[in-house]
């Protein structure tokens, strides 16, 4: 039996409710493919701030290197600033352990209306690769004359050659991994030194992947394809805030927030890599047991296949695919009652069972 520490972070809001079913379908897993898992939570969250003023401990950081990997749910509740809560909590995990690939599918499922008319299951299938450690997530920068009539702001945006070529080039591997089409997002006609750079860079890149097509896209009308012609993508890659709102965009028009799983990833594997839902805590709907579990779930399958667990990834992913293709056990976001429990019961009994394809 292989056996795996994770350090669990379930974080604030909806992350307290979907990260125990992302566990239970694990656990499922785990019993079908001869594996346990030794699950340590970590209660850092906002609650955690406003109680000890830090979102983490200081040595926080030294507390995770040793697992296998990270298991978050959400961060950020209202009470506290959005940018302490992210800043104190979950971009120093991904710069701390390099996990400078975020990894976003957005895939149409069976079962699963699009909002966009006329989709149909299969003809929206494409992965954001976002850039996890620079770009426009940046410390550098400053505010000046607070509280006066000449307060500022200054924010500077980072590219370096080394992060736009690693995470161009991942884009392109995956790339030749699925349909051998990357397309980049930029901004070069208004961003003046950053987009232009990162423009070159991913022709430079490109010209080393002759049989992967490589086409770009400016960030405005990138938007506005992904709703008119979602099945034109295969790889996206973008810059950290491109990359992220792309993937949000994505995961609305694959039916729900509630439906977009995500890895952040030390391709080396020099540290834990950490696995968490697209969405955020939800405050809307935080507490009444109604979210959508099917993300976090799904962020767990790519958990397991970056373990090397394969069999078990697949397994994972079926089972959240025939449950949204033929099981009235639906949350609310995707048209049904259930609740987020009773959809990661469901999830986890399909998993016992469910054909595994193999690929
Ligand atoms: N599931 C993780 C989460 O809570 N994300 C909220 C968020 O605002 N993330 C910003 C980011 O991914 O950069």
């Amino acid at each position: 039996m292989k056996s795996y520490k994770i350090a669990v972070i379930e974080g604030d809001g909806i992350g307290r409710e979907v990260v125990p079913e992302g566990i239970r379908v694990l656990e499922a897993a785990g019993r079908r493919f001869d594996l346990s898992f030794t699950w340590q939570q970590f209660d850092w969250s906002c609650e955690t701030f406003l109680k000890t003023g830090h979102m983490m401990p200081e040595n926080g950081m030294e507390q995770l290197r040793p697992f296998d990997a990270i298991y978050l749910g959400a961060v950020g509740y209202p009470g506290v600033a959005d940018h302490i809560s992210l800043w104190g909590l979950l971009i120093p995990i991904r710069r701390g352990f390099r996990e400078y690939v975020n990894l976003r599918p957005a895939r149409l499922l069976e079962g699963i209306a699009s909002p966009l008319a006329g989709r149909r299951a299969g003809e929206i299938d494409f992965v954001i690769v976002r850039e996890n450690s620079e770009g426009e997530y940046s410390e550098v920068g400053g505010r000046m004359n607070r509280n006066t009539e000449f307060d500022m702001a200054v924010q500077e945006s980072i590219f370096t050659r080394r992060a736009c070529d690693r995470i161009i080039t991942y884009a392109f591997e995956l790339a030749r991994t699925r349909k051998k089409h990357v397309t980049s997002a930029t901004k070069s006609n208004g961003i003046v030194y950053a987009m232009p750079f990162w423009d070159e860079r991913f022709a430079a890149v490109s010209k080393l992947y002759p049989d992967v097509k490589a086409d770009q896209f400016h960030i405005d009308i990138l938007t506005a394809h992904f709703v008119a012609h979602p099945d034109w993508f295969d790889v996206v890659v973008g810059s950290n805030l491109f990359g992220d709102i792309l993937s949000d965009l994505g995961a609305a028009v694959v039916g729900s927030m509630g439906l977009a799983p995500s890895a952040n990833l030390n391709p080396e594997r020099e540290y834990p890599s950490l696995f968490e839902p697209v969405h955020g805590s939800a405050p809307d709907i935080a507490g009444k047991g109604i979210a959508n579990p099917v993300a976090q779930i799904w962020s767990g399958a790519m958990m397991l296949e970056h373990l090397g667990e394969k069999q078990a990834a697949r397994a994972v992913e079926q089972a959240i695919f025939r449950v949204l293709a033929n099981s009235y056990v639906r949350t609310r976001d995707i048209g049904g009652k259930a609740s987020t429990s009773e959809m990661g019961a469901a999830i986890a009994a399909e998993v016992s069972d469910v054909a595994v394809p193999t690929r």
